[in-house]
């Protein structure tokens, strides 16, 4: 029965992709922009890396543009980053637009290329740590949290682990609900000003582990800035230089 070769494939792919996966390198958590970027530029130097993301479809928050017009903005100086991934763009004035379902999937193409294995449908519910070090993240299935089952999870190791979960800046929460790291949370809209913050407070929160993207706003207090995401690539891109540093000076 044909049926059986096809459930065969499925499940033979997965374990060896997910056993494979089990010793990391970076593990990231949502597959937001900052975490897709960070995951690209990683990858593109062959770092060990995986990507976890609760929903089944990557992308955070992307794909609702606007208001769920799905276009997105982003700063001119980020023109070299689209033409690199073949991504295409038109001038609003001095803004440069994208379609956001274009952008989306691009990035979530160029990553998984490189080598990022991306675990959709699986949400990270807590750290692993040893040495007062964070030291891996612990998975469960997406739905289980949803539905709130009693389902126990399994541990992935990391020498980083990056929360890139967006505003509620799920993964520091662990830390700040047991007295081991304080936050502040995001401010009102600026744009100007939420653009550099972002890139700026981008890095490491607590040993091995790391804040990108709108849990940097979170994190540090910094406001908020609306559907411009070149701040989301550039912390992208700056959580790929600290942690390939790092490596290197290994
Ligand atoms: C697994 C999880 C978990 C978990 C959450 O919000 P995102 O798009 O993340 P960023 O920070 O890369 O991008 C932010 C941007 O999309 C945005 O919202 C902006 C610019 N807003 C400005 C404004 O003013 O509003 O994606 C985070 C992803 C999501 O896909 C979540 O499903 C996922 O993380 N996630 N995945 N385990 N515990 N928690």
């Amino acid at each position: 029965m044909k049926d059986i070769l096809i459930s065969k494939a499925i499940l033979e792919s997965f374990f060896n992709k997910l056993r494979d996966s089990l010793e990391l390198d970076v593990a990231i958590v949502g597959a937001g922009p900052s975490g897709l970027v960070a995951s690209y530029e990683l990858a593109k130097k062959k770092v060990k890396i995986a990507i976890f993301e609760e929903r089944n479809t990557p992308g955070g928050g992307i794909w609702g543009g606007g208001i769920m017009f799905n276009e997105v903005v982003l700063e001119k100086e980020l023109e070299d980053f689209l033409k690199e991934l073949d991504i295409k763009y038109k001038y609003v004035e001095d803004y440069i637009v994208v379609d956001s379902t274009h952008f989306a999937s691009a990035l979530i193409y160029h990553t998984t290329t490189w080598g990022t294995r991306i675990f959709n449908s699986i949400s990270v519910e807590d750290i692993a740590m040893q040495n007062n070090r964070v030291c891996g993240v612990v998975i469960n299935w997406g739905p289980v949290k949803k539905l709130g089952l009693h389902v126990d999870p399994i541990t992935i190791k990391a020498s980083y682990v990056v929360d890139g979960t967006g505003h509620p800046a799920n993964v520091v929460s662990l830390l700040v609900k047991r007295g081991l790291l304080e936050k502040k949370t995001e401010f009102p809209m600026n744009a100007e000003e939420a653009e550099k913050f972002v890139v700026e407070k981008t890095g490491e929160v607590f040993p091995g582990l790391l804040v990108s993207g709108m849990a940097v706003c979170e994190v540090y207090g910094g406001p908020r800035m609306g559907p411009i995401f070149g701040g989301m690539v550039l912390s992208g891109r700056r959580i790929a230089e600290i942690i390939t540093e790092r490596v290197n000076k290994r």
